[in-house]
C-alpha cells in the first residue's frame, strides 16, 4: 500500500470540507457538500468587492443574482443545522479533510495565450499554508491542461513542504454550472474527476459521489480532466463557428441557411450525427470565449512536439476568429443596408436591440454587441441600446422602452434573441422610424423578412441569402 493510501486509511472517511471562492460555483458546491458531510467552511476573501457575501451566507441569504431554484432553502437548512459557515479565516483549512477551489481564470491577453492566474495562485497558496497530511485538494476552476499536476502541485509543495500524491491528494473536477440551474447541474450532470495519481482520483471520487443524483462519476487523470473541460466548450464554439461560416456562404450563394440547416439536420439514424447549431450575431459569455485558449495553451506548454499540418492555424482558434467576426459582419450588413437606402452611418440613428450575450438573460459578459456598438459609434452614427433584462452596463445607457429606442431610427439591429423581439411586427417600427426606407438587420433570425420588406424596410439577415438582395419596395 502506498504512503498516501496509508495516511488516508488512518485518517478515515471525509468528514470536514472547505470550499474556497463563494461564487456561482463555490456556493452551490459548498451547501451540497454540507448536506452530505459533517461540516463545510465556505472560504471567501474579505475583499471590498465580495467580502459582503460572508455575512449574507451566514444569515442564510444567497448573494447570487437571479433565480436559483433550491439554493437559498439549502443555505438556510445547512446553516440552521450548523453544518455550514462562511469565513475569511483561511487558517481553518487546517481542520478539513478535503478542500476545493473555484476561482476564475480569465485571459489577460488571448493573443499571447496569457491567462490571469493571479487569483487562482493566491487561493492555492492559502491552501498550501495550512495544508495537512492526507488532505484532498481539488481545483474546480476551468484551467489550462497541465495546471493541476504542474503549477498547483508546485505551489502546494513549496508552501506546505508536503509531496503532492504522496503526502496529500490532488485532483481536478471541473464545474459544469449554468446560471439558473446551479444546484441541478451539480447533482444531475456527470462529473469528471481526475487525480494526479490513483489514490488522488479515488479520494476525489469519495468526495463527489454523495452529491450526485442522476449524474455519474467519470474518473480519469487530472490532465485528461482539464482537457475534457476546455475541449467540451471548444467543441461547442467550433460547432457554432461551422454554422456561422455556412451562414456567410449561404448569403454569398443567395440561399437561406435555415433551409439548409433543416436539410442537414434531417440526416438521422444510428451513428449518424450532425451537430447543427444556430448561426448568429456572435458568441459571448464567459466560457466559450476563453476555454479554446486554455486548450491551445495546454498543448503549447505541454513540452512535447505537436504533429500538425505545416503552417496551418489551429482549427479551434480559427473557429474563435469566425465567431468574433460575426459582429463585424453585422456592421458590414448595416453598411450595405444604409447604402441601399442612400444613407451613411454619419447622421444615422441605430437602434441596437439586445445587450445581453444570451437570449432572455441579463448576462453581458463578453457580449458581441459591444464590438458592434464601438464600430458604429466610430463610424459616426448615434446609437440607442435596448435590452429588457439589462438595466445598465458601466456608464452605457440602456433603455427598456422599445418604442422610445426605435423612434427616429434609420436602422434597427437585432443582436440578442430575447423573446421580446420574436415576431416583432413591421408596422409600428416603420411608423416610429419616420423614414421611408428604414433598415432592419436581423442577427438572430427572429423577424419575418417579408413583412418588413413589404413595409418598405431594407432587410438584411444573417444567413438569409434568399432575402438579402430583395428589391426595395
Ligand atoms: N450561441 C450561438 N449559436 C448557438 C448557441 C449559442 O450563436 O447555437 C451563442 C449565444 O448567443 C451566446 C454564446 O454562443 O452568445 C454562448 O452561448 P451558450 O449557450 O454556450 O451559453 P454559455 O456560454 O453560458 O455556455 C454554457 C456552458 N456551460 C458550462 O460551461 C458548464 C456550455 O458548456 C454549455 O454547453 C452551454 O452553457 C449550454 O449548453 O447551455
Amino acid at each position: 500500500m502506498s504512503k498516501l493510501s496509508e495516511i488516508i486509511k488512518k485518517k478515515g472517511p471525509i468528514r470536514k470540507v472547505g470550499v474556497i471562492g463563494m461564487g456561482y460555483v463555490g456556493i452551490p458546491s459548498a451547501v451540497l457538500f454540507a448536506e452530505k458531510f459533517d461540516f463545510v467552511w465556505g472560504f471567501q476573501r474579505a475583499s471590498q468587492s465580495s467580502g459582503y457575501k460572508i455575512e449574507m451566507l451566514n444569515n442564510g441569504i444567497s448573494p447570487l443574482k437571479g433565480e436559483e431554484p433550491g439554493l437559498e432553502d439549502l443555505i438556510k437548512k445547512v446553516r440552521s443545522q450548523g453544518r455550514f459557515e462562511s469565513t475569511s479565516d483561511f487558517s481553518r483549512i487546517k481542520d478539513v479533510d478535503a478542500v476545493t477551489l473555484a476561482i476564475q481564470t480569465p485571459f489577460k491577453d488571448k493573443g499571447e495565450l496569457e491567462p490571469d492566474f493571479g487569483a487562482l495562485e493566491e487561493g492555492i497558496r492559502q491552501i498550501g499554508k495550512y495544508l495537512n497530511e492526507g488532505v484532498l485538494v481539488v481545483l474546480e476552476s476551468t484551467i489550462t491542461p497541465g495546471t493541476t499536476k504542474d503549477l498547483a502541485a508546485d505551489i502546494l509543495k513549496k508552501e506546505s513542504g508536503l509531496i503532492p500524491g504522496e503526502d496529500f491528494a490532488l485532483a481536478h473536477a471541473p464545474e459544469r454550472v449554468m446560471v439558473g440551474r446551479l444546484i441541478r447541474n451539480i447533482q444531475e450532470h456527470d462529473r469528471i474527476v481526475g487525480g494526479i495519481n490513483k489514490e488522488s482520483t479515488d479520494r476525489a471520487v469519495e468526495l463527489y459521489s454523495p452529491v450526485l443524483t442522476k449524474g455519474k462519476i467519470i474518473a480519469m487523470d487530472s490532465t485528461a480532466a482539464e482537457v475534457t473541460k476546455t475541449a467540451e466548450n471548444t467543441f461547442r464554439d467550433l460547432q457554432i463557428a461551422a454554422m456561422n461560416e455556412l451562414a456567410l456562404y449561404c448569403e454569398a450563394m443567395r440561399v437561406n441557411v435555415y433551409d439548409v440547416r433543416t436539410g442537414i439536420d434531417s440526416l438521422k439514424g444510428n451513428g449518424i450525427t450532425r451537430a447543427v447549431l444556430i448561426p448568429g450575431a456572435g458568441v459571448g459569455g464567459h466560457c466559450l470565449t476563453k476555454d479554446t485558449y486554455h486548450l491551445e495553451r495546454g498543448v503549447k506548454i505541454s513540452g512535447s512536439k505537436l504533429d500538425y499540418p505545416e503552417n496551418s492555424e489551429s482549427l479551434y482558434v480559427l473557429a474563435r476568429k469566425i465567431n468574433d467576426f460575426m459582429p463585424i459582419h453585422m456592421y458590414n450588413l448595416t453598411q450595405e443596408g444604409l447604402k441601399r437606402a442612400g444613407k451613411k452611418f454619419k447622421g444615422s440613428k441605430i437602434a441596437l436591440l439586445g445587450w445581453a450575450f444570451l437570449n432572455n438573460s441579463d448576462d453581458t459578459r463578453n457580449t458581441p454587441s459591444k464590438l458592434y456598438y464601438d464600430m458604429v459609434i466610430k463610424a459616426g452614427a448615434q446609437v440607442s441600446v435596448h435590452d429588457p433584462y439589462v438595466l445598465e452596463d458601466g456608464n452605457l445607457k440602456i433603455s427598456q422602452d422599445l418604442e422610445e429606442c426605435i423612434k427616429g431610427a434609420t436602422a434597427i439591429v437585432i443582436f440578442t434573441g430575447h423573446k421580446h423581439y420574436l415576431n416583432l411586427k413591421a408596422t409600428t417600427p416603420k411608423k416610429l422610424s419616420g423614414h421611408s426606407h428604414p433598415i432592419i438587420i436581423d442577427g438572430r433570425n427572429v423577424v419575418d423578412p417579408d413583412a418588413f420588406i413589404k413595409e418598405g424596410f431594407v432587410y438584411k439577415g444573417i444567413g438569409r441569402g434568399d432575402k438579402n438582395y430583395h428589391p426595395v419596395i
